[in-house]
């Protein structure tokens, strides 16, 4: 059933739906109960508001409104207090978006294989919006794409309900930053960027977002919010293509890249430390600098650099699978039928997500070669991936380790046992450096 909410005694709908915010009466809903969404709605719930988490996953939304949690980042406690008391509620029901005074977007954006935006879910969640869409409503879209993503595909979609952006309604983009694992910066004292399409806008929403958030950090429009988190990962992701090429010249000068790295690493100002690996993962760095190279080719502009940096990220896998390739053979044993035991599929330390894992992509190239992989991850006992095949993480036990013709390490967890792998293992390839506190054995440590 709709509720229209009338004015209140004739404020504007962005007062009034301010006064709605501030007095933590203002309904929200969170759509995408992911690794953004999850967190950003038990930290809304926390702060007073009534939330309902709206996800297309039938399983998450029965764990949520079982209060059970399914997410790292977010407090087991947390969640199940929010729950218990009501303030936080989830549903598959996309109907339910009509209830919500401010509907807040964080779903997926990935894209494509020729590395172009996806936005087919910002379009379905747009229209579902829309068809819905009353006076004194707050939208908000959190999820990463490409600079001008808001104003040039969301806006005209939530315009189809004849509403006026900044009068009737207020639409503002968000970026979420939100680091998986990082237990210092969470969602309430990590700085919000806010731009709105028009002043209303970024009143309304930087209010809102205010009421949770310590810092929030407002912009002239969304564009410059949406170009600054483009950037913010592209400038990770470009250090980190610098200090891969980097490992690939030490490599061939046969010079140690870590302890490069470490002395560079002591200068106390101009420097900040990346370090190489097998790639790139995670839902955000590996595919941002395409959402900026697929907007400037719109204006002619090559962004070269920002090109070639993915590139070379994109690369590491093969880096990685060469670089085995030539330590077994100096140790007299083709790739092929090597026994490999893999530590970590994970995409980076210590988080349980293997999608867009350099990880998967480096074991997949090992089989292709015809070696036989087994994998360990104390974060991921099982996955099946996009293919159906089901891959569980074998004990790291002795034998494991000593029946190896090699260990490969492609991701560096806390909880592992460095010494004890390396103490068990014939030879290690260590792609993380996470070795570099272990003094027995250093002779069986290979590193990139
Ligand atoms: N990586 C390296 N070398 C480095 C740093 C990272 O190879 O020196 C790799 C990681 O192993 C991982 C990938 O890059 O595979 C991404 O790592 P990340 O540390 O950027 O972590 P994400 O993608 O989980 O989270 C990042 C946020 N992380 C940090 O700022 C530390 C931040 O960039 C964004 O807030 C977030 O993506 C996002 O959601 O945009």
């Amino acid at each position: 059933m709709q509720v229209i909410r009338p004015k209140s005694d004739g404020l504007s709908h962005a007062a009034a739906l301010k006064e709605r915010i501030v007095a933590r009466t203002a309904r929200v809903g969170v759509v995408g109960a992911g690794y953004i969404g999850l967190p950003l709605a038990v930290a809304q719930a926390k702060a007073g508001f009534t939330v309902v988490a709206v996800d297309q996953n039938p399983i998450r939304v029965a764990q949520l409104n079982q209060g059970s949690n399914y997410l790292r980042d977010v407090d087991d406690a947390d969640l199940a207090t929010v729950v218990t008391r009501g303030k936080l509620t989830a549903t598959t029901e996309l109907d339910r978006i009509g209830d919500f005074d401010v509907v807040i977007m964080c779903v997926p954006t990935p894209v494509t294989l020729h590395k172009d935006p996806d936005t087919a879910f910002i379009r379905k969640i747009g229209a579902e919006i829309a068809s819905r869409l009353r006076p004194g409503r707050l939208i908000t879209l959190e999820s990463t794409s490409y600079p001008g993503v808001t104003e040039e595909l969301l806006l005209p979609i939530l315009a189809t309900s004849g509403l006026k952006v900044g009068e009737d309604f207020f639409l503002a983009f968000s970026p979420e930053r939100v680091d998986p694992g990082n237990a210092r910066y969470v969602t309430v004292n990590t700085n919000k960027v806010v731009g709105g399409v028009t002043a209303a806008c970024l009143d309304v929403a930087s209010t809102f977002y205010g009421q949770t958030i310590d810092e929030i950090v407002p912009v002239t429009s969304p564009q410059v919010a949406e170009l600054s988190k483009v950037f913010e990962n592209t400038f990770r992701a470009v250090n980190i293509a610098l200090v891969n090429e980097m490992a690939q010249l030490c490599d061939k000068m046969g010079i140690n890249v870590w302890e490069v790295l470490d002395a560079a690493s002591t200068k106390p100002f101009g420097m900040m430390r990346f370090n190489p690996g097998p790639g790139v993962g995670g839902h955000c760095i590996p595919l941002d600098p395409f959402y900026l190279t697929w907007k400037a080719r719109r204006y002619d502009f090559h962004m070269r650099f920002t090109e070639t940096a993915a590139e070379i990220n994109l690369a590491m896998p093969w880096f990685v699978r060469e670089k085995l390739r030539r330590t077994l053979n100096e140790r007299g044993t083709p790739l092929k039928d090597a026994r490999i035991l893999q530590i970590g599929l994970a995409y980076k330390r210590d988080v349980e997500d293997w999608q867009e894992s350099p990880a998967l992509r480096v074991l997949h190239l090992l089989e292709d070669d015809g070696a036989n992989v087994e994998y360990h991850d104390p974060h991921i006992p099982s996955m099946r991936e996009e293919d159906g095949r089901l891959r569980h993480s074998v004990l790291l036990t002795p034998d494991a380790l000593s029946r190896a013709t090699c260990v490969l390490i492609t991701t560096d967890h806390s909880s592992i046992d460095w010494d004890f792998v390396v103490r068990n293992a014939r030879v290690v390839l260590d792609t993380r450096n996470a070795t570099h506190h272990v003094e027995a054995g250093r002779e069986k440590i290979v590193l990139i």
